[in-house]
């Protein structure tokens, strides 16, 4: 299986999920700014829109969309637990992939990094954030996870909170979601996908500034 990925994006959920898996993967590294491969080539004619998560699987088909690439991932290992079974708790956990995605992903930090949105935009989308926040936050406050143990929700939850470092969002307003981010990145599988995609990271702003 290959995944396509750029260091500290939202594909570092997938990272999670594969290492609480004990799997393996060709991880493809993105260059987010050229959208080259490692090789070369073009990521674009792999993916025409250019985003980061998507997998090749063994069979050659391209799947896109974290949502649905976290849970490829799931399925692909079942014995790693890392969805609910199909029922209730399935669809629990297939809401909060659409939340993190639309409202957290999409609905905030994507425009916190869209050098070109005004500044009034973006604190329009901070505000209105606010109530999300505080959403998950009553969540989580008496769960160690979305649901009763680790899924592939928490993996991008992390991925997404993990942005907060370089965005004006102040997770201590939020002591659970503070909590819960520190007590993530504890976790073995986050903690290697965190060093190995911050090394990645530094690699690649390096490049950046000697083009
Ligand atoms: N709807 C897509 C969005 C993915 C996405 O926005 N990925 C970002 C990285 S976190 C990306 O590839 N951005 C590059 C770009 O916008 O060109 C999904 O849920 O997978």
């Amino acid at each position: 299986m290959d995944i396509y990925f750029s260091p500290l994006a939202c594909s570092m959920a997938s990272r999670i999920a594969l290492y609480e898996a004990g799997a393996t993967a060709c991880f493809r590294e993105v260059d987010p700014k050229t959208k080259l491969l490692e090789d070369g080539s073009s990521y674009l004619e792999v993916y025409a829109l250019g985003l980061v998560p998507a997998i090749r699987t063994e069979q050659g088909d391209l799947i896109t969309e974290n949502a649905a690439v976290l849970q490829y991932i799931a399925e692909r290992y079942p014995d790693a637990d890392l969805q609910p079974v199909p029922g209730l708790e399935r669809t629990q956990m297939q809401q909060w992939l659409c939340f993190i995605g639309t409202e957290l992903h999409k609905g905030l930090f994507a425009l916190l990094f869209d050098r070109k949105l005004p500044a009034d935009t973006k604190a329009q989308a901070l505000q209105k954030a606010e109530s999300r926040f505080a959403y998950v936050a009553e969540h989580l406050a008496f769960r160690e996870f979305f649901l009763s143990r680790f899924s592939v929700a928490d993996a991008y939850l992390f991925a997404v909170l993990n942005w907060h470092i370089a965005t004006p969002v102040d997770l201590k307003r939020w002591p659970v979601l503070a909590d819960y981010y520190a007590r993530l990145k504890e976790r073995p599988s986050i903690s290697r996908a965190l060093r190995e995609e911050h090394a990645l990271y530094a690699a690649e702003q390096a490049r950046h500034k000697a083009a």
